[in-house]
């Protein structure tokens, strides 16, 4: 039997397999769904102080080899998610909350109030393309670095970070430099590319409304910039940090690409929506029937083995 299991920052996932915070995981019933599917872990959807309806519909469009969205960070707020994570427990998964804010004070109530909660781990969402008129915290190194200093004097949990896509050699490693000096427990890279544009030629019209109809790519179509992004990190920093991929998964193969590249674990968004929380296990299966085909033991034993060219 193929050990799909991984460990991140000391804690055990069954499997590295889990949904991206965003995908299926809002209500209650969204959440105990994931604890019930075969996926390694149940992450939150981003939440902020109060709950909030989000941006205007339509905010979600699957388009050929991907998706568009501009939900908005529509959650039920920290107090509603404070009281569900215990509850999740039960689902004997670890439990990831996605913590967000549109100021900063934001992030560290919604730490105080995760403080109490007790989830596994945090990941701290730096990357939200879609609150209009707010940047993405991790296009600003200082900025990233403030929040982050903030937020480990109040964490005893272990905390990570969502990043965005980064383009350029040298913001990998200024945001890697920022990531080593806090010390953060792990890297989800990477959330949506961000403002992006689709067009329906024949409306000849955007087709989601906020926004003016930018909003964050995601699905197969951005693979190849997820895999840059965490192939990027691994470089600068082997296993010292664990660095979950999430990016254009779609089947087995792709998770392995993923973990070839260097991460220790791998996030599903697009493909979650379209196909549901059954995507777990065919994901798991694919994965095995990957392995098995390449030998490998176990998913941990390619982790990071991508060659390069003499
Ligand atoms: N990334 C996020 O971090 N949040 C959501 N969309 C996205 O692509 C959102 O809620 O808009």
């Amino acid at each position: 039997m193929i050990d799909l299991s991984t460990v991140i920052a000391g804690v055990s996932f069954p499997v590295g397999l889990m949904n991206a915070s965003g995908a299926l995981c809002v209500t209650q019933d969204e959440l105990e769904a994931l604890g019930k599917a075969d996926a390694g872990a149940i992450v939150t959807k981003s939440m902020t102080p109060l709950a909030r309806e989000g941006n205007p519909h339509p905010r979600y469009v699957a388009i050929d080899g991907g998706s568009i969205n501009s939900m908005g960070l529509p959650n039920l707020g920290y107090p509603a998610y404070a009281k569900l994570i215990p509850e999740l427990k039960c689902f004997r998964k670890p439990v990831i909350a996605s913590l967000a804010g549109l100021h900063p004070d934001d992030f560290l109530e919604g730490a105080k109030a995760l403080h109490v909660a007790g989830p596994d781990l945090v990941e701290v969402n730096l990357s939200c393309p879609n609150i209009p008129g707010k940047p993405q915290i991790g296009y600003d190194f200082e900025e990233t670095e403030h929040l982050l200093r903030a937020l480990r004097d109040i964490f005893s949990i272990p905390f990570g970070v969502k990043l965005p896509p980064y383009f350029d050699p040298i913001h990998h490693q200024k945001i890697a430099d920022v990531l080593e000096r806090i010390g953060v427990a792990f890297v989800t890279v990477i959330n949506s590319v961000g403002n992006t544009l689709v067009v329906d030629p024949e409306k000849e019209q955007v087709v989601i409304k906020p926004k003016g109809g930018f909003g964050g790519l995601g699905g197969r179509i951005i693979k190849p910039v997820a895999l840059a992004n965490v192939r990027a990190f691994w470089k600068i920093w082997g296993d010292q940090i664990p660095i979950i991929g999430t990016g254009g998964v779609e089947n087995g193969i792709d998770i392995f690409e993923h973990v070839l590249c260097g991460a220790s674990a791998v996030q599903v968004g697009t493909i979650l929506v379209e196909e549901g929380v059954g995507v777990f296990t065919r994901l798991a299966r694919e994965l095995t029937e990957c392995l098995e085909r390449k030998g490998y033991p176990s998913l941990m034993a390619c982790r990071g083995k991508l060659q390069e060219m003499e």
